[in-house]
């Protein structure tokens, strides 16, 4: 395979020290298995063009389509995408409800392609308070994807990664109170199993962490399972995000050394 590694992520002497074949290696070998990406940029895509910012995220939702085929192809096995915070109700109530409308919108065109890429769908989030048709279009996408077998596409809907904490905390201290749990058998694990992540074992924690747009921070995206993650931040904003920028950061990701704190 020929990967065509575009300009902007190396200097000059990476390109004549690397040939073609180290880096189709490199692809098919150290591909990260869960990739989240925070979709930012596309009130800011919107704006430049003289648009309104509806545009930018309908232009955005091309985005997701197109790149959850490409991570699928490049062999990634959980794609979790940031689709909506739980911040994001302070927005105007018209583009809140442009958002809501999204992913009923898109299910005509997106699902059957899921099917035939074998893509299963997730959703992560507090999804009861979403309005009705929200919620129906998101369970319809679950269900009709349920018996896919290849990547998972993830989508963070209605999530905050702090609430996402409160909520396991509140779990696992009733199960003290119930006499199911003693305090001092609290783990890592314990609090893995009590996050919306627990369902993506053996992949719940993400490998690499996409923010787009220039923005350096996390916002209350995944909290306790990007411990270890390699974080990419790209100034490319999510409606021009491509096949190629997602390579460009999977090499990124590829050229760092993952110690986990220890020796290599
Ligand atoms: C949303 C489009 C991408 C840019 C960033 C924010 C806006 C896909 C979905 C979706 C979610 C669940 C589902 C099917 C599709 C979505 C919202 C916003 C609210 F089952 N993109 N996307 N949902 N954006």
């Amino acid at each position: 395979m020929y990967i065509n590694w575009s300009d902007n992520v190396f200097s000059k002497s990476d390109k004549t020290n690397r040939t073609e074949l180290d880096t189709a290696k490199q692809l098919n070998e150290h591909i990260p298995e869960h990739v989240a990406i925070i979709m930012d940029g596309n009130g800011r895509w919107a704006q430049k063009r003289h648009l309104p910012r509806v545009a930018g995220h309908r232009e955005g939702m091309n985005t997701v389509k197109k790149i959850t085929m490409s991570a699928n192809n490049l062999g990634v096995k959980v794609l979790t995408l940031y689709a909506f915070s739980t911040e994001n109700w302070k927005r105007p109530s018209s583009e809140v409800n442009f958002l809501m409308r999204l992913p009923g919108d898109s299910f005509d065109t997106f699902v059957p392609d899921l099917i035939k890429a074998n893509v299963r769908v997730n959703v992560m989030g507090y999804i009861d308070q979403l309005p009705d048709y929200t919620q129906k279009a998101v369970k319809n996408a679950i269900a009709n994807t349920a018996q896919c077998t290849g990547m998972v596409l993830n989508f963070a809907l209605n999530y905050g990664g702090r609430a996402e904490l409160v909520t396991a905390v509140r779990k696992i201290a009733q199960q003290v109170s119930d006499h199911k749990l003693n305090s001092d058998e609290i783990t890592d694990e314990t609090i893995d199993e009590n996050l919306m992540t627990a369902s993506l074992k053996p992949n719940a924690d993400p490998d690499l962490l996409i923010r787009t747009s220039g923005e350096e921070r996390i916002s209350n995206f995944l909290l306790w399972q990007i411990a270890y993650s390699e974080l990419v931040f790209t100034d490319v904003l999510w409606p021009d995000f491509s096949d190629q920028t997602l390579k460009d950061c999977i090499y990124q990701y590829q050229q760092r050394n993952r110690r986990f704190g220890g020796l290599k």
